[in-house]
């Protein structure tokens, strides 16, 4: 038993465990590891991936994942398999604040002939794959209306694919008096930041609507 680890016997042992060698590959070292010090996508294992397909997904040297049905991998996002848009999915699209100026920049003039602010209301029509649809806004008199009503319902391809049509208004004894309309079409951007801010043709201020999935 006294021959047991024999020099030679030890060099056997070494040999036959490899010792942190993988098949003639370079040493397996902390430096050689996949990871956030050599890898800028994400580790499959010990092999650097781009990061960027569904499949292998991930960034910094993190270890990737895979993407699951209706999500897409989207790196450099939160978490980064985002959740696709779905063109038959239901959103409601609410008109949310504005800031309109004291001043009618057309005459210089209050909105009301008594000085006093507008009587906001924002009637929209909305793209549907059928009819479109129109709806309004209870009436809010102030320079920063906002409001919880009015917008309308309807689906991302629609929405993608034809523009809404906005006219802010101010409520008048007699009239609806124009404060700013204007046609715009939603993006795939718009959706993922769920807000659109859009300045108000003619200098009148800005208007935000925001975009909630429907169930
Ligand atoms: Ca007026
Ligand atoms: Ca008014």
């Amino acid at each position: 038993m006294k021959h047991l680890f024999s020099p030679l016997l030890l060099i056997a042992i070494l040999a036959v465990s490899g010792c942190g060698y993988d098949d003639g590959e370079l040493p397996i070292t902390p430096d050689t590891l996949c990871g956030p010090h050599n890898c800028s996508g994400c580790c499959l294992g010990n092999t650097c991936q781009p990061g960027t397909l569904d499949t292998t997904c991930g960034k910094g040297g993190g270890a990737c994942v895979t993407c699951q049905a209706e999500t897409r991998c989207s790196p450099d996002k939160n978490p980064i398999c985002a959740p696709k848009l779905p063109l038959d999915s239901s959103w409601k699209v609410q008109p949310s604040t504005a800031n309109i100026e004291p001043l009618d920049p057309s005459d210089g003039l209050s909105w009301d002939a008594d000085n006093s602010p507008p009587d906001v209301v924002v009637e929209m029509t909305c793209p549907t794959d059928g009819a479109p649809i129109t709806t309004r806004t209870s009436e809010i008199s102030g320079l920063t209306p906002s409001w919880s009503d009015g917008g309308c319902t309807t689906t991302a391809n629609a929405l993608l694919n034809s523009p809404l049509t906005v006219n802010v208004i101010d409520i008048d004894f007699a009239f609806d008096d124009p404060i700013s309309s204007f046609q715009y079409t939603l993006t795939a951007a718009d959706f993922e930041a769920g807000v659109v801010v859009r300045t108000l043709p003619g200098n009148v201020g800005t208007l935000t609507l925001r975009l909630q999935p429907r169930q």
